[in-house]
């Protein structure tokens, strides 16, 4: 169980610390100064929060309801329907995963639908970028290359990827199936939590927590686990069609924090998760720039926020302006002339600070508007017309913004990211030009790393912004952890400046420093400024390269997943997809914590399933711990026993 309990975990907001990011920190200074109020503001308005939603025992299913379990006994301890607590939280749960899937996969599905658009010649603004990508992809998903065109092979990959979608066969998901070792194989047929095909995961979910049907607990996070899985193929699917559309993902450095506007240029911000839009924006803005610059601007500068913004990070340099938590504060700068967004993370509160400034919001898909903002639709036939629509009207912002003042805090640090899975390894290589993912392996058995931790997830108000990102980095990397990392989770790190090679020198322990010192020396001639404490892999769909990472990683070693030392964390989680991405993490036989608590802790026996129960059956557990210090030694904790069990001695 988490070290601190329940009452103590939310304390008065007014009196603690909001967030550690010091350019957060000077805007919320700045907000207060100006009445403008934020997600920090609305957080603390909405304590104390139900303690009954908190723990999950809310049951809004019915309409009899809400129904609350008020009681240890009588008629008071159950839903109306006689839903025992367990049952309440268990379908809350599994909702949350179904929701999750559904969001990282719809947009595979989306990356999908342009491929195969682009490889059929009907959309002209996309093409197959990285036919070496696209080979290794159909090689893996089991489609012969031979003799077929770039475009016929993307044709058939897309039509497999969709077929993922809505199999009505009883085979599982090709991606999920091409991409894990045997023994996850079996335990998925055994357990039957491997989905046949992503939407009819969900659908199944959302029937099987439907009022009168499963009341039983395990079946339903089963259940839930199968819709995890079916959130994995999406998000596979999503990363490999990204790649083959815009290229895998290689080394670059660039900057992260809001120093990264700049008050003399057009400031494009680009915030949501799915590159299509995002990549076309970036590519577009370097013809733009004599335009903006007509407009008396000093150029154009795209930074982003959130997952789109990783996206754009990776395969293109393009700096972080901020994560999650703060992105109304890029805002209050005033130098933020459009934020662009599409889908996922976009606070609708983003529009209410946009009112007090020049800039403008714009939405570009179907299914997320946000009133009052402006709607540019994007369509992938028109894509680039969209993007160069969009940038004319931020150049056209950027002119009723001239000769203000903008407050921009001067905070940013240095970032290297682009560390998909290949590029990784070509890092490995420079090692092993053999085997290359045994240079990771062969210093977790000689004791000089202690092995592997993903961070990943989100910012969760319920702690202290990036707080508990920063803090379980340091002491993972202080015990000779090899960092890699995703999300908002990876931005927090870049704007601390963790993701600078000065970081391992202030933060690693020693074999840590001496891994990635070798890596660095061998590395030198690709890149010279050193390496980073943490390893940047990308969005939150590309925690499947971070899972194939852990593939590789038991392949290598003979063992399956469980026995890998391999963590993941989710330090300040707070969206579905994270239960979702959790769900998998678990079903993959990987310890997962989790630093703000799900709403599960109004039932023992669903805490028991996800803590214990789901170790004894999948090798993969969660640990709720919002302690960050604690958190860390249960992490390196959970490495310690693995490393032991293999017979490693440190
Ligand atoms: Fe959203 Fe991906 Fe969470 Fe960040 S980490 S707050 S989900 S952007 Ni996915």
């Amino acid at each position: 169980t988490p070290s601190v309990p329940r009452k103590e975990r939310i304390k008065d907001p007014k009196n603690v610390m909001r967030s550690v990011d010091p350019a957060a920190l000077l805007m919320l200074e700045k907000a207060k100064e100006k009445n403008l109020l934020s997600a920090y503001d609305r957080f603390a308005a909405q304590q104390p929060q139900c303690a009954f939603g908190y723990e999950g025992i809310c049951c809004r299913i019915c309409f009899q309801g809400p129904c609350r379990i008020k009681s240890e006994e009588g008629p008071g301890s159950k839903g109306i329907c006689g839903a025992h607590g367990y049952t309440i939280v268990s379908r809350n749960v599994a909702r949350m995963m179904a929701g999750g899937a559904s969001a990282h996969s719809d947009h595979g599905r989306h990356i999908a639908h342009a491929l195969l658009h682009a490889a059929e010649g009907k959309i002209a603004d996309y093409k197959v970028t990285d036919v070496e990508k696209l080979k290794r992809v159909a090689e893996r998903v089991g489609i012969s290359t031979e003799g077929k065109t770039a475009n016929e092979l993307a044709i058939e990959v897309s039509q497999a990827a969709l077929e993922d979608f809505g199999r009505q066969t009883d085979e599982p998901c090709t991606w999920l199936w091409s991409y894990i070792t045997e023994g996850r194989k079996k335990k998925f047929e055994d357990c039957n939590i491997a989905p046949t095909s992503i939407d009819r995961a969900v659908v199944a979910m959302m029937h099987q927590t439907h009022i009168g049907v499963d009341a039983d607990p395990v079946n339903i996070i089963f259940g839930g686990l199968k819709t995890s899985l079916a959130d994995y193929t999406g998000m596979h699917i999503s990363t490999d069609l990204s790649d083959v559309l815009f290229g895998t993902p290689k080394p670059v450095i660039t900057e992260a924090n809001l120093g990264v506007l700049k008050a003399d240029k057009v400031n494009i911000v680009v915030h949501g998760h799915n590159p299509l839009l995002s990549q076309t924006v970036v590519n577009v803005a370097k013809e733009m720039e004599a335009e903006a610059k007509a407009a008396g601007a000093a150029g154009i500068q795209l930074s982003g926020i959130c997952c789109t913004g990783n996206e754009v990070l990776m395969r293109s340099g393009v700096p972080i302006a901020t994560n999650f938590a703060s992105q109304e504060l890029a805002i209050m700068t005033g130098a933020v002339d459009v934020m662009v967004v599409d889908v996922q993370c976009i606070m609708p509160g983003v529009r209410a600070i946009s009112e007090c400034f020049h800039t403008k919001i714009v939405t570009t898909m179907d299914n997320s508007k946000i009133p009052g903002s402006y709607h540019y639709a994007f369509d992938e036939h028109h894509a680039v017309e969209s993007a160069k629509g969009i940038i004319r009207l931020a150049i056209e912002a950027f002119k009723t913004r001239k000769g203000k003042t903008c407050e921009i805090p001067q905070i940013k640090n240095k970032v290297i990211a682009g560390f998909s899975l290949e590029a990784l390894l070509e890092l490995f290589a420079a090692l092993n030009p053999e085997t290359p993912i045994k240079v990771l392996t062969d210093a977790i058995e000689a004791g000089e790393i202690a092995g592997v931790a993903l961070f990943a997830g989100c910012n969760n108000l319920e702690a202290p912004h990036d707080n508990n990102h920063l803090t379980i980095a340091k002491e993972l990397a202080k015990n000779n952890v090899f960092l890699v990392g995703t999300g908002c989770s990876a931005q927090a790190l870049a704007k601390a400046g963790l993701l600078a090679p000065e970081a391992v020198e202030e933060y690693a322990g020693e074999g840590l420093k001496s891994f990635l010192k070798k890596l660095a020396d061998a590395n030198k001639d690709k890149l010279a400024d050193g390496l980073p404490l943490m390893f940047h892999m990308g969005s939150c769909v590309d925690n499947s390269r971070a899972h194939d990472l852990c593939t590789m990683m038991a392949e290598q070693m003979g063992v399956d997943i469980p026995k890998v030392p391999f963590v993941a964390t989710a330090p300040e989680a707070m969206s579905e997809k994270a239960v979702s991405i959790g769900g998998g993490a678990v079903a993959m036989g990987i310890p997962t914590h989790v630093g703000t608590m799900p709403p599960i802790e109004g039932s023992s026996l669903v805490y028991g399933i996800a803590t214990q129960i789901a170790s004894d059956v999948y090798g993969g557990y969660f640990i709720f711990e919002t302690d960050p210090v604690a958190a860390a030694t249960k992490l390196t904790a959970a490495l310690d026993y693995r490393t032991w069990k293999l017979g490693i001695h440190k």
